[in-house]
């Protein structure tokens, strides 16, 4: 299982000030944290980045790119941003993230085929449909509308939707998280790759619980077949419990050190 870190986040107060005063500090210290944490690749969440979007973006992906290799998820509904980031980028990123409405797709598609990218598509249109087979059935939209464009199952990453757990019917969509990740590998040949916002799970838990809720959650969706997740990576816990899922699907080369916290 590959994890996105999610921490370089716009939400976040002292990340949010530092790309505001574009003050590479405290983003060049969270990007170096998060890679030295294990992390596969690490989200640029600028949001809707209304504001000097794509200026913002490039520089980001800049300062970033300074101290980490790693592969970058970008992650923003501005499309100048999206594609000024891309030209940024040194290695082709991961664009997060689209939903099945047509203006969404016209959006973000045609990006990703010009610059050989990989995609999130989420499994909701102007809604997150509770219902299994109504995901199933947009991540048949999500896959068509690619692989229109020339862009292979492989590049494409569905992310089933996760809902936080306290929230009304809540549990009844996290079941259907779990039900849609046991089935897209029967619906897609060659399969897609998977992925979901973890931290999503816990969002309005006490702050001392919610490690606990998505480390519960996690093994869950592996054993379902969940192939990356977005994750905090600067929660050490979480992280022992991704290379210890790594080491029990044999993803890994086991030690015991996958099993202290670092
Ligand atoms: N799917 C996809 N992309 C996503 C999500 C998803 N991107 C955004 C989000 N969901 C995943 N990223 C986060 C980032 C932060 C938090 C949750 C999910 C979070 N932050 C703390 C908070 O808000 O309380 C702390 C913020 C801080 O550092 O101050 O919970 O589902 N494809």
């Amino acid at each position: 299982m590959k994890t996105i870190a999610e921490n370089i986040n716009v939400m976040s107060k002292s990340i949010g000030a530092a790309m505001k005063d574009r003050d590479p500090g405290p983003i060049q210290e969270m990007a170096k944290r998060c890679t030295e944490a294990g992390a596969d690749l690490l989200d640029i969440n600028l949001g809707p980045a209304r504001k000097d979007g794509p200026e913002m973006m490039e520089w980001v992906v800049n300062t970033v790119q300074e101290v980490s290799d790693l592969q970058l998820c970008l992650d923003t509904s501005n499309h100048e941003a999206m594609e000024a980031g891309i030209q940024a980028c040194k290695k082709p990123p991961l664009l997060n993230s689209f939903s099945a409405q047509p203006d969404k797709m016209e959006d973000i598609l045609p990006l990703a085929a010009k610059y050989d990218c990989e995609i999130i598509g989420l499994t909701m249109s102007t809604h997150i449909p509770i219902d299994t087979d109504e995901r199933i059935a947009i991540a048949y939209e999500i896959v068509a509308a690619a692989n229109e464009l020339g862009i292979p199952n492989e590049r494409i990453w569905i992310d089933p939707i996760i809902l936080p757990i306290g929230v009304e019917v809540g549990q009844a969509h996290a079941v259907a998280v779990q039900e849609v990740l046991k089935m897209l590998p029967e619906v897609f040949d060659p399969p897609v790759q998977t992925t979901c916002g973890l931290s999503n799970t816990s969002n309005g838990a006490p702050d001392e619980l919610r490690s606990a809720i998505d480390r519960a959650f996690l093994p869950m969706l592996a054993a379902c077949g969940l192939t990356s997740a977005i994750v905090n990576a600067c929660d050490p816990e979480m992280m022992r419990t991704v290379r210890l899922i790594n080491a029990l699907r044999n993803e890994s080369l086991y030690s015991v050190s996958d099993a202290e916290l670092k």
